[in-house]
Parts: C-alpha cells; structure tokens; sequence
C-alpha cells in the first residue's frame, strides 16, 4: 500500500540518519553475568585483519549454545512425539507378505510340482531334474532361461551332488534370483528435477492405473509428483487419469482429446521446471508396435521432453500384462526395440498363474522388471524385488 511504503521510506531514511550507538554483543552481556563462560580470550587482531572477509564465526568456538540452555534453565530437549509419531517405512517383510499374496496361483502351480519332484528322491539325479525342467517349462519361464538353469544344476550334481530336496530348493532360487540380477540396475535419480518417467505399452496393460498408484507412491515417499495426460487418443482417457490425479492429490496437466500429446507433454515438462517437481510420470496412449505413425508420435514426446529436461525421459517404463504370458513377450520384445524401453511394469500379477513370465522378461528381454501390478487398488503396487520375489515362490 502508498501509504505503508512511504513510512517504510521514512523508517529507512530514520534508521541510517539515526546516531550509531554501540550496544554490547549479547554474549558478552552473558559472559558479564557468567564470567566462567569465556576460557578463551580473543585473539589480537592483525592490522590487516580489517581488509580480510570476516569469516569467524558469530560466537567464539569455545561456546556452546546448549551450555547457555541449561544456564538459563531450559530443559533439555524431549523427544519431539510428533516425530515418533511418523509412520516408519514399511518393513521387507510387509512387501514380502504382499508379493506372496499376489503370486499365490503361480506358486501353487510352481512351488507344488517342484515339492512333489523334491519329495520323489532323497540324492537328486539326472532323472528328478528332467522332472523339474518340465515344471519350469510349464511356468512361463521360458525354455532358454529353463536351459541354462537346468545345465547349471545338472553341472553341480555332477561336481558336487546335490543333498536331497532342501539342497535342491536352495539352488534353484540361486538360480533364479541370479537370472533376475543380471539385469538389475541400481537406482539413480538424476542430478536435475524432474525425472521424467513415460508409461508405454500396447492397449489395456495397465499403464493409466500403474501412472496413478506410481503418483500416489512417490508422494507418499515425499516426493513432489505431476501426472502429465498424453493419452489424447482414447475418449475418457484423460478423465480416468483426472481420477486417479484427484485419489492421489497430485497436479494434472492435460490438453483436450485429440490434441497434441506432445503440447501437452511440453507443458508438463514446462510447469515441473517452473514448480521443482522432482517427478513427472507421463502417461501415453496404447499402441501396438506395428503403428508406425504412434511409435513416431512416442519419438516426437521423447524429443519435446528431452529438448526441456536432460537426458529426459530417464525412465521409459513397458507396462505388461502378465496374464498374457508369452504372447505378451514376444509383443513386449518388438516394443522394446522401437520405443527404447528402460524397465518394465509387470501388472495383474494378481490372480495369474503366469508369475514365472518375470524371469522370461529379465533372460530374453534383458530387462528389469522395476513394479509389480498386485490389483486394482492405488496401493497394489510394490518395487520388484528379486528376494521377496524368488522367495514368494519357492517358501
Ligand atoms: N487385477 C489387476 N488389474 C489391473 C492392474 N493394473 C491395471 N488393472 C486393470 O486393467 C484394466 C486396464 O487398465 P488401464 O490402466 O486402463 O490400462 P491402459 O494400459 O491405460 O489402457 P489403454 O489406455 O486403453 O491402453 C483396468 O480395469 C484396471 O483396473 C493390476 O495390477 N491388477
Ligand atoms: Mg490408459
């Protein structure tokens, strides 16, 4: 307001017309009143001390802001309840439970035929392992990854035997869990906000459900999150996306249907910059790989965003359905070719016995599977973790 700024003129032009007065520093009032405070004397200062930045510190190094608490009768500090209050993360065990309940009819298939090759012989032979080659074939696998697990235990048994079933069981998650580590890759955000990641895919996988339950878990890490709508294609695309912005409590850019998704993208990158988000999950319209035109529409987004934000997209994320098993590989492979794809979202994982399609992904794909669907709530969704994985389906 004019009248507000003239009196802060006239208090600025008062404070610098106004005489110096020294008043002494509160510390040295203290230590007036506590001599015992001081053990150090200050140092004489050089004459040239004055052309120097002061760089010393407000008190001398020797006092300790606690001291001066306690003198002046403050307790000590309580732990803060709010503080103990915040929920800790959740346990391995808590996703180990989850990833158990979801794989349940694979491992019944699975882990049951693989008990009964177990519970045949007490010393395995060449025999029960043709046995658990079958059940492995039989479980999405994949007869190249099923091979080469098989040769590696078959090798050992000639080396070393293998003791009984436990022994057997024991080796064979080694062996799986080793297929899905190859290609792991550790985590690393970039060193600039945003991370863009884009869900790709063919229709109906999932990619507009995984967008939502990403948002809501990233900013349930405490992570600022913005949806980006470039599904532009499907009628009512944008508006389930509007869902899953609101459930989560996350900012949605979109544009109207049939627009460019790419504008809409440019807009997206555009707003996270200017806001500092640090995560802008963008999600794109079904396509099979076969479309020339929308594989060029998905270049086209990956350019306008790597044009905005550095080495963005940092994240190409193949959303897969695992019930579709083999099929879906072999769709999952020709997209992975076009659309530079960084790791996979594995979803309805839930009520599938086709679990085993993971390991298939990691030794014919090359892949990481990064998230694993669970359902169709915000909260089915989990980071993929080998461990909790292998063990699910083997305990
Ligand atoms: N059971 C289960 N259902 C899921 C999961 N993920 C998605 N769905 C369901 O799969 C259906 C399709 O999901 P969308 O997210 O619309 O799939 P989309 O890939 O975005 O589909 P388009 O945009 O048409 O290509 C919906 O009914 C979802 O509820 C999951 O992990 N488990
Ligand atoms: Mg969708």
């Amino acid at each position: 307001m004019p009248g507000n700024a003239s009196a802060n003129r006239h208090a600025m032009v008062e404070a610098h017309s106004a005489p110096s007065i020294q008043l002494p520093h509160p510390f040295d009032q203290v230590c007036r009143w506590f001599p015992g405070i001081r053990s150090t004397e200050p140092e004489p200062q050089s004459p040239s001390a004055d052309l120097q930045p002061d760089t010393s510190p407000l008190y001398p190094l020797n006092y300790k802001p606690a001291m001066a608490f306690s003198l002046f009768g403050t307790r000590p500090a309580k732990p803060d309840p709010e503080a103990q209050e915040t929920p800790a993360p959740e346990p391995k065990r808590g996703f180990f439970d989850r990833m158990k309940q979801a794989v349940t009819r694979t491992r019944d298939t699975f882990s049951e035929s693989i008990s009964s090759v177990i519970a045949l012989t007490r010393e395995i032979d060449f025999a029960s392992l043709d046995k658990l080659e079958a059940v492995l074939l039989s479980s999405d696998i994949g007869s190249a990854t099923t091979s080469e697990i098989i040769e590696n235990l078959r090798q050992r048994a000639l080396r070393q035997g293998i003791d009984g079933g436990a022994e057997l069981r024991r080796l064979l998650k080694l062996e799986l869990k080793a297929v899905l580590d190859r290609v792991a890759v550790p985590y690393s955000p970039p060193i600039t906000a945003p991370e863009v990641v884009m869900m790709v895919g063919v229709n109906g996988t999932g990619k507009t459900t995984t967008s939502g339950k990403l948002a809501a878990l990233f900013s349930g890490q405490g992570k600022t999150v913005i949806l980006c709508a470039a599904d532009t294609f499907r009628a009512a695309a944008i508006e389930q996306l509007e869902v899953w912005a609101e459930r989560s409590n996350v900012p949605l850019i979109k544009t109207r249907q049939g627009g460019d998704p790419s504008a809409a993208l440019y807009d997206a990158c555009t707003a996270a910059k200017a806001r500092g988000t640090q995560v802008l999950i963008v999600d794109t319209a079904g396509r099979l790989h076969t479309k020339t035109d929308l594989m060029k529409e998905l270049d086209k987004m990956r350019r306008t965003a790597e044009k905005l934000v550095p080495g963005a997209p940092h994240q190409t994320l193949l959303v897969m359905d695992a019930t579709t098993g083999q099929n879906g590989l072999q769709q999952a492979r020709l997209f992975t070719e076009a659309a530079r794809v960084t790791g996979i979202v594995l979803t309805k994982l839930d009520g599938t016995a086709k679990g085993g399609i993971v390991l298939a992904i990691a030794a014919e794909l090359k892949l990481p599977v990064v998230y694993a669907g669970i359902g169709e709530k915000m909260e089915d969704i989990l980071p993929f973790d080998s461990d909790s994985f292998v063990d699910s389906l083997l305990e």
